[in-house]
């Protein structure tokens, strides 16, 4: 065992009225919110690449943080870096965890080597999960870091590299599928391009369709039970991402047949970035029945990029699992945290404080989401607005054509009466329980 997060305890529930700064003021794993347990509602994941991966580099400068695992370029690291983890998986009793390949092992520059260090320290974490408890929400494979990804993994324009993004996705299944991981995450962080000029768009977007095709095979053949998530992201990496939302990703599933084996991971930044809300993305996930999964975080509103900062705004959360509780909530999926701490929080602590808030605003959204259901204001509100819909004249309406609607509109004289859509109302309802 590690003692990085030497003189933190065991973070606990203490209640609202709590000062102590490491405890769960909301998030009680126990409390019975709509007859389920909180932990089995929310399903809290911690991400492997912001808070022990990232480096706390940007743009401007270099690392801040210079853990002792940095940097990450041996197996020994590697594993310094997993009894970390663990120790504070067992501080914060989340029930979840994640990771791509690249932040678990350390890179050896070809696939072989890279196969053998990825079953070496999936072993040592698989022992780790036994004795700790925490399960793998999901893997996934780290095709955006490596040069050899600049052009793209299955959108490549190079075939080998369409070979080793492949064998690398294989491996990384395989890995999730031996931690008995519950889903698989594919983000196509550079599955996209900068310019057209030197671009067939066409192609990639074939090709990334029968990549996807594959993996939903190969996950069938070897009995892997979990769920295949696509990530939207509109840019960043790239210039055009063709996971832009989930709109896109839902029409890009039909065409290419896989509607019913891939859903949608969400994450709030990513709704913002591409000019929406986190509950817009989530309802047009579930209104398809495709909600899979979400990553939880919070985009700086003013800076246009994905600033993956820890969630800390009550009022948008709860929207956000509002929608995900109307749909019947997770199954496979969770709360994952792809969220980092900023550059200049550098002191162990600040990484348990940062998720002990996440998770705290998470629960406060989630009762204050239920309060919302259990109430039905909003429900009521939307059956009122759309009742016009419940006459069997209405309802016959969908089912004629132009001339049939046309001559009833001269017959009755219907001449609709504007009435007020009451936002401000709803607005002010929503206030109540946030
Ligand atoms: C990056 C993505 C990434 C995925 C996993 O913006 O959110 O972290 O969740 O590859
Ligand atoms: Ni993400
Ligand atoms: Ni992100």
């Amino acid at each position: 065992m590690s003692d990085f997060f030497e003189g933190i305890e065991k973070a606990r529930f203490e209640g609202a009225e709590s000062t102590n700064p490491l405890a769960f003021r909301h998030y009680n794993p126990d409390e019975i919110v709509l007859g389920k347990r909180m932990e089995d509602h929310l399903r809290f994941a911690v991400a492997w690449w912001h808070s022990f991966a990232w480096e706390g580099g940007d743009p401007f400068g270099g690392a801040t943080f210079e853990r002792p695992w940095h940097p990450q370029d041996d197996m020994g690291r590697a594993k310094m870096k997993a009894d970390v983890a663990f120790e504070m998986f067992e501080i914060l009793g989340q029930p979840y965890f994640c990771w791509h390949d690249a932040d678990i092992r350390p890179e050896q520059g070809d696939f072989a080597a890279n196969l053998k260090t990825l079953e070496e320290i999936t072993d040592y974490i698989g022992e780790k999960m036994q004795s700790v408890g925490t399960k793998l929400l999901w893997g996934t494979a780290n095709m955006f870091s490596h040069r050899r990804w600049m052009a793209g993994a299955s959108t490549n324009p190079d075939p080998d590299v369409f070979a080793f993004a492949a064998a690398t996705v294989k491996s990384c299944i395989d890995a999730t599928h031996k931690l008995g991981g519950e889903n698989y995450v594919l983000w196509g962080g550079r599955e996209g391009y900068e310019t057209l000029l030197n671009t067939d768009m066409q192609a990639e977007l074939d090709h990334m369709g029968r990549f996807l095709s594959m993996v939903v095979d190969y996950k069938h053949k070897i009995g892997f039970k979990g769920t295949i998530l696509v990530e939207p992201k509109p840019q960043e990496p790239s210039k055009h991402q063709y996971d832009f939302d989930a709109a896109t990703c839902i029409g890009f599933l039909r065409k290419y047949g896989l509607e019913n084996d891939v859903k949608l991971n969400l994450e709030q930044g990513h709704a913002i970035l591409a000019g929406h809300s986190f509950e817009h993305e989530i309802a047009v996930a579930t209104a398809e029945g495709m909600l899979g999964s979400i990553d939880m975080n919070r985009n700086d509103y003013q800076s246009g990029w994905d600033t993956d900062q820890f969630p800390n705004n009550t009022p948008e959360v709860a929207l956000a699992y509002y929608h995900i509780l109307k749909s019947g909530g997770f199954s496979t999926g969770g709360t994952n945290f792809d969220a980092k701490l900023r550059r200049q929080s550098i002191d162990p602590q600040d990484l348990i404080a940062a998720h002990i808030g996440a998770m705290d605003i998470c629960a406060r959204g989630l009762k204050a989401a239920a309060a919302m259901v259990e109430d039905g204001g909003l429900a009521m509100e939307l059956a009122k607005r759309y009742s016009g819909w419940q006459t069997d004249e209405a309802q016959s309406m969908l089912e004629s054509g132009l001339e049939e609607i046309t001559a009833r509109v001269l017959d009755q004289g219907i001449n609709p009466k504007p009435r007020s859509g009451r936002q401000e109302y709803l607005e002010n309802y929503v206030n109540r329980f946030v």
